[in-house]
């Protein structure tokens, strides 16, 4: 029995039909162009959940001429003074917090992940996301600048225009409102690629857009894939930001893409192999159930996971029984059980990829499967594993599994787990366990590390008002917090002569 079920939500449990699989386009539905469709499904239960209409190069064109024609000057939208914008904003907060349930419930049908973590950590993001932000939008202000010369010199933070959003399909909702909500906070209009395996939940929102009342073409949302819509937004002369969140692989595709055509600003959010360092001074139940949580929610497939533990020798092997021993515990299943902390992986594709990565990560160093007795196999689920003695060049410490994998090593000294954990090409997140006061041992502090955030003596403690994004390869940018409002700002300077015997 899970405490606190209203309801509301125990109806948005049971799986209804999916309203909304048209393109959202200057507040409207419309059909793909080509007349084409791509289904999506439940991994949970590998079935087709509905067929969704299936942008192209067309219908990109169309959407980022919706939300050109949105942005002119004297539009509705532009001449919306900023309170109302931020109004429109809380409003939809409001929407999403009423239909907390069906959004949880589509997320769940379409990812896979536990209703509950769905309905109490995605959709509390997503809510938190646009209040935040709402609050900022009469807020973003320039300079005064005094200058050498009699001028009166002033910035002011204008927004740059149509934006891109493509996103990834592990937070569908979330990644998205992380982009929306900035980017409509500073005035801008969008156009959203939701990740093709995880559209509804995207469309579902187009809906509240259109019943809260932001103007037509203030945001468009196409379904589709990567190389066509995603594609066509990156390359598009007249979308002037993109921000996306994914693979390296494809962020370097976007980047090229956007140096090519317009020279758009990029933002990008993309992988992680994350050092979790256990010093032996630390509270080790804390250590473990981070470092628990860290990998195996969302089953590994977050930017944030815990991918690389280091443990301190003299508590190397208590921590890795007490690790083994809460993994056994952690119940796989039926995402709309209540009781079920862990499902199947995304889909067919990620699921393979992370076995054979398993199967030839037994090469590497020990293997040891946390699969209880409770656990049946279910579909796409794979059960908590971890390796023992890999050594750090072998490619489960240095490569992107994004699956509920955890390499478990040792080390002697700080200076030389600072090094090991700097070591990659990857650098946004970073996690320490220790009772040590940071002032004694500088060396381990967060001075030294390479990564967008240090989290110490806690885990995947993300919040809207603290900015998330990488160093290194991890990607370009920072989402969330006041930072990310000068991702979607352009400045402009502007100075005005005074007369001569002004002073
Ligand atoms: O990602 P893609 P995939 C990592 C993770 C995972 C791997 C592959 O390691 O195993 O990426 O996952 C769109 N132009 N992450 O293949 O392809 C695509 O349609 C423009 C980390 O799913 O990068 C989707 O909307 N866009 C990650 C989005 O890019 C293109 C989250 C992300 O998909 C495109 C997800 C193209 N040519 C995967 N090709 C994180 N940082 O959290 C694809 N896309």
């Amino acid at each position: 029995e899970v405490v606190g079920l209203s309801p509301s939500l125990e109806g948005g449990i049971s799986q209804g039909e999916v309203q909304f699989a048209k393109m959202f386009i200057n507040n409207e539905w419309h059909e793909s162009t080509s007349g084409k469709k791509f289904a999506t499904y439940n991994p949970s239960t590998l079935e087709q959940i509905c067929e969704v209409e299936e942008g192209d190069k067309p219908d990109v064109d169309k959407a980022v001429e919706a939300a050109h024609a949105a942005f002119q000057r004297g539009s509705p939208w532009r001449r919306l003074d900023a309170l109302n914008r931020g109004r429109l904003l809380h409003q939809l907060a409001d929407l999403v917090e009423r239909d907390r349930a069906v959004l949880a419930t589509l997320e769940t049908m379409d990812t896979g992940k536990p209703f509950l973590h769905a309905f109490f950590i995605d959709l509390e993001g997503c809510i938190k996301t646009l209040r935040y932000f709402a609050g900022w939008a009469d807020k973003i202000q320039g300079r005064t600048i005094p200058t050498d010369d009699n001028v009166v010199c002033f910035t002011r933070h204008e927004p740059i225009g149509v934006c891109g959003a493509i996103t990834p399909w592990n937070f569908p909702l979330l990644m998205l409102v992380w982009k929306l909500a900035p980017a409509l906070c500073c005035g801008n209009t969008i156009v959203v690629k939701p990740a093709e395996q995880t559209p509804l939940t995207a469309l579902y929102l187009g809906s509240l857009i259109k019943e809260v009342g932001f103007p037509p073409g203030v945001v468009n949302i196409v379904p589709g894939f990567g190389p066509t819509v995603g594609a066509a937004m990156s390359s598009h002369p007249r979308i002037s930001k993109i921000a996306f969140t994914g693979s390296i692989e494809v962020g370097k595709l976007v980047k090229e893409a956007a140096s090519r055509s317009n020279l758009k600003r990029v933002t990008l959010e993309l992988g992680g192999k994350n050092p979790c360092i256990v010093c032996a001074d630390a509270d080790l139940d804390l250590a473990v159930e981070c470092a628990h949580q860290g990998i195996f929610f969302n089953q590994g497939q977050c930017c944030t996971a815990a991918s690389r533990v280091f443990v301190e020798e003299q508590v190397y092997p208590e921590f890795v029984r007490r690790s083994v021993e809460r993994a056994r515990k952690r119940p796989v299943g039926d995402p709309f059980d209540a009781r079920t902390e862990h499902g199947p992986q995304i889909d067919q594709n990620q699921f393979d990829k992370i076995l054979s990565l398993i199967e030839s990560g037994k090469k590497e160093g020990v293997k040891l499967e946390c699969g209880s007795s409770g656990m049946e196999d279910r579909g796409l689920v794979i059960k908590p594993t971890f390796f023992l003695r890999v050594s750090d060049p072998r490619y489960l410490v240095r490569g992107a599994i994004f699956g509920p994998v955890q390499p478990i090593l040792k080390f002697k000294t700080i200076e030389e787990v600072i090094r090991r954990a700097n070591s990659l090409e990857y650098g946004l997140h970073g996690g320490c366990f220790s009772r040590r006061t940071w002032d004694k041992a500088p060396e381990a502090g967060f001075p030294a590390w390479k990564s967008g955030t240090v989290w110490i003596n806690c885990y995947n403690a993300i919040y809207a008002q603290a900015p998330f994004g990488g160093f290194k390869m991890s990607g370009n940018g920072r989402e969330l917090g006041e930072y990310a409002l000068s991702e979607y700002t352009e400045v402009k300077t502007v100075t005005i002569k005074l007369d001569d015997k002004d002073p």
